[in-house]
């Protein structure tokens, strides 16, 4: 290594030029580091804040699926390298430049240019010039004094500037060792803003996987998407005036049959590994001709994640939430269940449980318990809200086929639409007929989202020359099971039975 740097600095090559620059950018980054950890003022954070903005959503996805956990120090190490070689040039730059206008002052006038240079710099990185002028001093002190020292003054042996120099840059390196201690020592009070960088580049995730979504979907306007605008998603509330809950007093507990009695507030679920998943919920109570079916893309961490924090001793769990609605489910039914805080890559909306709700795949919408605030752990089955009230399906969803929507979209031609539902099942197909069961057709289909346990669109169309027609419509299962013509009310189990309409012909 020391002969490597004598080398470079007897030949002042590439190496070398690289090396006083790097000392020097390094240094500044550091200095920022160690005043401001991790904190938004840091020039690192905010460089990564920056790249989120501009760097597409689907490269930011593949970051965080590449390296998970990592993805955030990784991509703080890239921006650190990144402005190391932008500051420790500028600094050259004002150096060289200085040299060749004012030979005599360079090093103080080359010292000036580049705090000058570095800080206009870090103001644009940061927007906040007292937090980069002891970083630039830093970097413009370094680069500027290594310069210096390998000019090879004619009076002085070349060996002894070239030991000088070479101790120059143990001391560069011992500086950085301690900068980059007091950061680290520091970090613990800035996590917060490391936090929401996490969250910017979650959020970036979850509109790619939205905007996906959306080139899955059918061209017929009028009908849902693939994804329910929240505005127009469904509520189901026992309560008339929804619970308000203020995040910051928060926290969800995990008590019962368990080894240690734990809770949790937001940014400790915030710090599981982040989740998205796409999932329709229907509600039990739902007739076929009723509207309470919706999907959305869901944001949190897995339940299971979480309770085995408090390591669970039973097979059951009542989850209770802030409205004193309550759920006993067995343990297996969480197994890809998550706790969630974000819908369609936004907040979760205090109607739809903030700031965190159960989100429970294949089952029906009672059991997604929005503004969650106890898991307990039990041996035996609890019962449930709507159980004490006379309703049942605690199973599986059951198969559906909804018509959204009718239109006549050219002269003679009849389009029908909508959702077809099957939970983690799937929909293979929808059949259609138009003369009452005698004869039926498939469906154009939308594509899947990539997540099981959620709808697909529906459409079909046809000349229609008659005077009316007896529209019928069911889905086809993923196990090939043909949904079922028998008519049940939704109470106890969820209804059943196909679609039907009457719809006039065009004479
Ligand atoms: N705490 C609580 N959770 C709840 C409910 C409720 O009233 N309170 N309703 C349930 C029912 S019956 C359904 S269908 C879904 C509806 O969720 P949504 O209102 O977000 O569409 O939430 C379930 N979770
Ligand atoms: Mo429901």
């Amino acid at each position: 290594m020391r002969d490597k740097l004598r080398e470079s600095f007897d030949e002042r090559n590439v190496l070398f030029y690289l090396l006083v620059v790097f000392a020097g950018g390094v240094s500044a980054v550091a200095t920022s580091f160690g005043i401001y950890a991790t904190s938004s003022e840091f020039l690192v954070t905010s460089m990564n804040s920056i790249l989120l903005d501009l760097l597409p959503g689907s490269f930011i996805s593949y970051v965080i699926q590449s390296f998970g956990n990592f993805a955030l120090g990784v991509s703080m190490l890239a921006s650190g390298v990144f402005l190391s070689l932008v500051i420790g040039v500028l600094v050259l730059a004002g150096y060289v430049a200085s040299s060749r206008l004012v030979p005599e002052f360079r090093s103080p006038v080359g010292f000036i240019a580049g705090v000058v240079l570095v800080s206009a710099f870090g103001f644009a990185v940061v927007g906040n010039l007292v937090a980069v002028v002891a970083p630039a001093v830093a970097g413009a002190a370094v680069t500027v004094a290594l310069l210096e020292l390998a000019r090879v003054d004619k009076s002085e042996e070349v060996s002894k500037t070239r030991r000088s120099f070479v101790r120059a840059v143990g001391a560069v390196g011992a500086y950085n060792v301690v900068a980059h201690l007091a950061g680290l020592f520091r970090r613990s009070r800035t996590q917060r803003s490391e936090r929401q960088l996490q969250e910017t580049a979650e959020l970036r995730r979850a509109e790619t996987l939205l905007g996906d979504a959306r080139e899955q979907e059918l061209d017929f306007d009028g009908i849902t998407g693939l994804v329910s605008d929240i505005d127009e998603f469904y509520r189901v509330d026992i309560n008339p005036s929804p619970p308000r809950v203020d995040s910051d007093g928060w926290t969800l507990s995990v008590t019962g049959e368990v080894a240690d009695e734990s809770e949790f507030d937001l940014t400790d679920l915030q710090s599981e590994t982040t989740r998205h998943r796409f999932m329709t919920l229907r509600c039990l109570g739902d007739g076929i001709e009723d509207d309470q079916m919706d999907t959305a893309l869901w944001t949190g961490c897995s339940v299971t994640d979480v309770l085995e924090r408090a390591e669970p001793e039973g097979d059951h769990v009542m989850m209770h939430a802030v409205d004193d609605y309550f759920y006993s489910v067995p343990l297996d039914y969480l197994d890809d269940a998550m706790l969630v805080w974000g819908m369609n890559a936004r907040e979760l909306p205090q109607d739809h449980g903030y700031p965190v709700r159960v989100i429970l795949p294949d089952r029906w919408g009672k059991l997604n318990v929005k503004w969650i605030e106890e898991i307990e752990v039990t041996h035996e089955r609890g019962t449930g809200y709507w159980e004490e009230r006379g309703w049942e399906g605690m199973g599986t969803v059951n198969t559906v086929t909804k018509v959204g929507r009718i239109s006549r979209p050219e002269d003679g031609v009849i389009r029908v639409g909508g959702h077809a539902y099957a939970g983690k099942r799937g929909v293979q197909e929808v059949q259609v007929s138009i003369d009452g069961g005698g004869h039926w057709e498939s469906a154009t289909l939308s594509g899947e989202l990539p997540h099981d346990d959620t709808w697909r669109q529906w459409m079909y169309e046809w000349e229609g020359t008659q005077e009316s027609y007896d529209f019928l419509a069911r889905a086809v299962d993923g196990d090939g099971n043909v949904q079922t013509v028998e008519e049940r009310d939704p109470l106890p189990d969820g209804a059943t039975g196909w679609v039907s309409r009457t719809v006039r012909g065009n004479v």
